[in-house]
């Protein structure tokens, strides 16, 4: 409760912030985009990641507001960066049940001044469950806008082909439990090499997430992931080391 009453005030207090973690080409291993992920500096208790209180949001409600506000300082911080490196952002269910919402980012687009095509908005398997007709028609509508869509941990929970098949999808992103677990077993190996296939079926850009070592690039990159995403290319960083992780690569 008490997490709730200060969550509520959290965004106009000014204590939540973005840290971005860059995505990079697995043969170039130059940064493409960077997935924005929520912090909250609380004033008591320290910093308080979103596996903690995104539950909570979601339960209260406050994910409206508060996704709304990362949707919009996502595109703003963005559009400061060099094109063509983008931003993603996690998007839940309920953000699709406003009916608002798609228009919401359209306009935070125009308000920033981002290309379209430099915003990916990430989600996973779960919000199929919200209704299809709304997430179908809400996605179709962002993609024939230019905006990407990622279905995020993918290989975990809900996954089904079918989801590659019925909505519009841009990118597959691989759990990161996969990453460590295919170097351990030659099940998980071959299921890596499975979704990956999947993906070029489907003719969509592969992620693996969670690449701690350069025995695991290697591994994706021998098997034709286009994109890497780990604590070995960079752990997620301040809005300042953006600029420094993109001249880096160049
Ligand atoms: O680094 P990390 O602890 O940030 O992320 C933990 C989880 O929180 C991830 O699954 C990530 O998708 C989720 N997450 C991070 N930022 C956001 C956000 O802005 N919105 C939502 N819905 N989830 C987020
Ligand atoms: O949206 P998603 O669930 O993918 O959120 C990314 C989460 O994964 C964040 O909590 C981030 O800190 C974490 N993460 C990013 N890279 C790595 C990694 O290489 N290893 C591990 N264990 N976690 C990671
Ligand atoms: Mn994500
Ligand atoms: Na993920």
């Amino acid at each position: 409760a008490e997490i709730e009453r200060d969550l509520a005030r959290a965004i106009d207090a000014g204590e939540l912030f973005l840290e971005y973690q860059p995505i990079v080409g697995v043969e170039s291993r130059a940064v493409r985009s960077f997935e924005a992920l929520l912090r909250w500096q609380h004033p008591e208790k320290g910093r308080i990641m979103p596996a903690v209180f995104i539950p909570v949001a979601e339960k209260t409600g406050l994910i409206l507001p508060l996704g709304n506000w990362v949707v919009r300082e996502a595109c703003r911080e963005a559009a400061n960066w060099p094109a063509p490196a983008g931003v993603a952002v996690n998007v839940v269910g309920d953000q699709f049940k406003d009916s608002a919402f798609v228009d919401y980012v359209k306009q935070c687009l125009v308000e920033a001044g981002l290309a379209p095509g430099r915003l990916t908005i990430e989600v996973t398997e779960s919000v199929f469950s919200v209704d299809e007709t709304v997430i179908r028609e809400s996605l179709c509508e962002l993609r024939d806008h230019g905006v990407r869509v990622a279905l995020d941990d993918f290989g975990v929970g809900f996954s089904s082909i079918n989801n590659l098949r019925a909505f519009p999808i841009d990118q597959l992103k691989i759990d990161r439990s996969f990453a460590r677990a295919m170097m351990e077993t030659r099940r998980d190996a071959e299921l890596v090499d499975i979704i990956l296939k999947l993906g070029q079926t489907f003719q969509v850009a592969t992620t693996v997430e969670g690449i701690e070592t350069e025995g695991q690039l290697e591994f994706i990159r021998q098997r034709g992931a286009s994109e890497a995403q780990g604590f070995l290319i960079s752990a997620p960083v301040g809005a300042d080391d953006v600029r420094r992780l993109l001249l880096k690569t160049e």
